[in-house]
């Protein structure tokens, strides 16, 4: 039964609605050696790099990390190849699909069932999502959601709330009245921070991550209960 004060659910999507990370990861490697750079990211390396969110960001904090100026050619040079790690990750979910996670589909058909609203707020750009939409589409129980944030209309990026407060905006909600889902320890700081209560469902790279704030964390979304 579902709580009746939560009037919407808002889903984080990189590592919520699914694994992707690893699709990420694996772009971002194709997308070094198409420029003709000796750079791997190794798991454990994509691991420490995802506390940094956004994908333009994480290759310059890895260029800082590398010891590299960061001026203006690094700058353009990080622009290009995450242009070209997502070209990479939109042709291959295009190809091979990708799954939901377990309990995703059943959790946002109930949501319409009951009248909730349901929104994303994520920090990845409108390409990738359109991309990661279509894959799941058949899966998907819905046509479209209440509130789209993307990491292209906030000026700051998880895990400042900014995203999670610019949905809460659109949905005409306050924070108390949301439930967010996230599997980031920067998506949880986001969302508590709007003022939102947070599900958190790590994935497979985030498990290490303190969870503290959440009221609930749980291994997948088939598990959710509504006793908050
Ligand atoms: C997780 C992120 C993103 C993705 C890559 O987003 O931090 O940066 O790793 O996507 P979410 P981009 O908020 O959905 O969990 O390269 O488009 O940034
Ligand atoms: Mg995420």
């Amino acid at each position: 039964m579902a709580e009746p004060s939560i009037r919407a659910l808002i889903f984080d999507v990189d590592g919520t609605l699914a694994e992707t990370e690893e699709l990420h990861r694996q772009s971002f490697n194709r997308a070094f050696a198409g420029a003709g750079l000796d750079i791997v990211w190794d798991q454990s390396l994509y691991r420490e790099l995802l506390a940094v969110t956004g994908g333009k960001r994480r290759i310059l904090h890895y260029f800082e990390q590398q010891g590299r100026p960061l001026d203006r050619s690094m700058v353009a040079l990080a622009a290009g190849l995450h242009a070209a790690k997502n070209r990479y990750y939109a042709e291959t979910l295009a190809k091979d699909g990708l799954e939901l996670r377990p309990g995703v589909a059943r959790l946002i058909a109930d949501a319409h069932d009951n009248g909730q609203k349901v929104a994303l707020a994520t920090t990845t750009g409108r390409g990738n999502l359109v991309a990661l939409l279509n894959a799941v589409a058949t899966a998907l129980p819905v046509d479209g959601f209440d509130a789209v944030v993307t990491g292209e209309d906030v000026s700051v990026l998880k895990p400042h709330p900014e995203a999670y407060l610019l949905a809460l905006g659109k949905l005409s909600l306050r924070g108390a009245e949301c439930l967010a889902f996230e599997d980031s320890e920067a998506g949880l700081r986001a969302a508590v921070g709007a003022g939102i209560r947070t599900v958190v469902t790590p994935s497979i790279y985030t498990r290490h991550q303190d969870f503290s704030a959440a009221i609930q964390v749980l291994p997948d979304l088939s598990s959710f209960h509504w006793n908050l």
